[in-house]
């Protein structure tokens, strides 16, 4: 039998806890689930979008994994990318909560399917500064399958001035208990 072998796009985004380091037990997660994952981006912190009330939503951390895929559907992909946000503390599907972590697959090669389930390419990836910046960071010349342009193109062109910043984490906030413990 040929193995095909595809290139998906996964975003990860978590805005809730170490978000870090749930970025980092997704991407572990996903080793786990046998993916095999060729590329990071960096991880970058996000302006909330999207959301009714945007400035009431903790910020973002947001990255994109490049995955090599042989022998596993989409819908497949997805099952398996749902398991690991249970794994990881998620317990609700509302797009408007905080959450631990948020897999979603971007592309899978130039695949497309509009089902209840899943719709492929993203609906919103072209639309989303958040995905377009780490993307581009992996592939900025692929060509999205519906759009047709590139996704440095589509980064050039999209709508909205929300901020996206890569992250450091020598910025972050230190909660004033740990300074206790740091200046007795
Ligand atoms: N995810 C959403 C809605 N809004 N905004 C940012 N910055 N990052 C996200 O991952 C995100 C969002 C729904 O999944
Ligand atoms: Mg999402
Ligand atoms: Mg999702």
């Amino acid at each position: 039998m040929e193995t095909e072998v595809i290139t998906a796009y996964v975003s990860l985004g978590s805005n809730l806890g170490d978000r870090a380091g749930n970025l980092l037990l997704a991407v572990r997660g996903l080793m786990e689930a046998s993916f095999v994952v060729n590329k990071l981006s960096a991880i970058y912190e996000t302006e909330p979008f999207d959301l009714e009330n945007p400035k009431e939503h903790p910020t973002y951390l947001n990255m994109v994994a490049e995955i090599r895929v042989t022998n596993i559907s989409p819908s497949q992909m997805m099952a398996r990318m749902l398991r690991i946000e249970y794994l990881l503390g998620r317990r609700h599907k509302n797009l408007k909560k905080p959450r631990t972590v948020d897999i979603d697959l971007l592309l899978y090669g130039n695949f497309q399917c509009y089902t209840e389930f899943l719709t492929l390419p993203h609906p919103r990836l072209h639309e989303r500064k958040f995905v377009l910046v780490p993307l581009a960071e992996l592939a900025p010349h692929l060509i999205h399958p519906v759009q047709n342009r590139s996704v440095q193109e589509l980064l050039q062109t999209v709508k909205g001035n929300s901020r996206v910043t890569r992250w450091n984490p020598n910025q972050r906030k230190i909660e004033s208990e740990e300074w206790k413990i740091i200046l007795p």
